[in-house]
């Protein structure tokens, strides 16, 4: 009997060591609300407020986390990489139970992601892609194909302006004017790339040319201001804007408004986002297509985070499903939009 009770507790002890052991193993075991279960505490790093997009971001991970039973601490970055660094380190003297953060750019997190390892903090990396010399400084990451993204932008562009009958203004090549987001952002960066790929790719290619590429912040107004400079430098050459969100198109519409001529006529618009401005912008005929990007991942953060701290493996890379909605779906399809 003392032999076996011997074997227990020194069992029971490996399993204790082991649990404060290494890598990503939880620093606690906060499953939420289960009874008697201790309360989880998330510390979450948001980059701001830069577009609807991110609003309903914001709004879905609050949301989750109040369904959940989870303590959130929400910091708000102000677009700023140094304030996340902040939030992070102090999530870390807090001693949260884990740690999840939107990076606004995609390189510069080594050193404060291993502050968060040695700590035993794991992290949960959303929405936007992370460039690290060692993957195992995160758990897993939840959030969209920027790079599918792209493709599904020039696959669309290529169908529509072909089925349109479409021609070129100068008689040649289309002339594609793009708004970009975030420099060094996931978005920005891999939007940009998945849709150059798939243009290269295309037995159209040589229909195309990016004659203007610049970045708008994904913000509204900086895309207004932005296309008002486009239109300025090539007058009404421009057949097509890619947009890498929806409220950059939104500001671009306003300028070419302004400047006399018709958005989605006069300029084909395509976008990615799948807010509800740019459904309102289609049905009026002032923009072509949006590319779905999904915001909703609060549900699937809190999930994921309660596997992680209960121990439970967790797929280390998870999308969210996104659609392509291009203008005559939109009057159909804008009561059901849920940001
Ligand atoms: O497309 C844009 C934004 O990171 C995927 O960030 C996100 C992007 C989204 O603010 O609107």
């Amino acid at each position: 009997m003392k032999k076996i009770v011997s074997l227990l507790l020194a069992a029971a002890m490996m399993l204790m060591v082991a649990g404060c052991g290494g890598g990503t193993e939880p620093k606690s075991s906060g499953s939420g609300s289960g009874s008697g279960a201790k309360q989880m505490t998330m510390g979450f790093s948001q980059i701001g407020a830069e577009s609807e997009w991110r609003t309903a971001n914001t709004e879905s991970i609050k949301q989750a986390a109040k369904d959940a039973g989870v303590k959130l601490i929400f910091s708000d970055a102000q677009q700023k990489q140094e304030n996340q660094i902040k939030a992070i380190r102090s999530f870390i003297a807090q001693g949260v139970d884990i740690i999840a953060f939107v990076p606004i750019v995609e390189t510069g997190w080594d050193t404060v992601l291993k502050e968060a390892k040695d700590a035993k903090i794991p992290v949960i990396v959303v929405d936007r892609d992370v460039k690290l010399g060692d993957d195992s400084l995160y758990v897993a990451k939840i959030g969209t194909d920027s790079v599918a993204e792209g493709h599904k932008v020039f696959k669309w562009l290529d169908e529509y302006m072909t089925k349109q009958h479409k021609q070129p203004k100068d008689g040649s090549q289309f002339q594609v004017a793009i708004l970009e987001g975030t420099v060094g952002s996931s978005p920005a960066l891999r939007r940009q790339q998945g849709f150059k790929d798939e243009m290269a790719a295309s037995s159209n290619a040589g229909k195309y040319n990016i004659i203007a590429s610049q970045t708008g912040e994904f913000t509204r107004q900086k895309g207004q201001e932005v296309m008002e400079s486009f239109l300025k430098s090539y007058g009404n050459k421009i057949d097509v804007l890619f947009a890498h969100n929806d409220d950059m198109a939104l500001g671009a519409i306003q300028a070419i408004e302004a400047a006399g001529m018709k958005p989605g006529k006069d300029i084909t618009i395509v976008s990615i986002d799948g807010v509800k401005g740019i459904f309102q912008a289609m049905i009026d005929g002032k923009s072509n297509c949006t590319v779905e990007c999904n915001p909703l991942q609060g549900p699937l953060l809190m999930e994921t985070a309660k596997k992680i701290l209960a121990g439970q493996k967790v797929d280390k890379l998870v999308y969210v499903e996104e659609g392509v909605f291009p203008s005559d779906k939109a009057a159909e399809v804008l009561p059901s939009r849920k940001y």
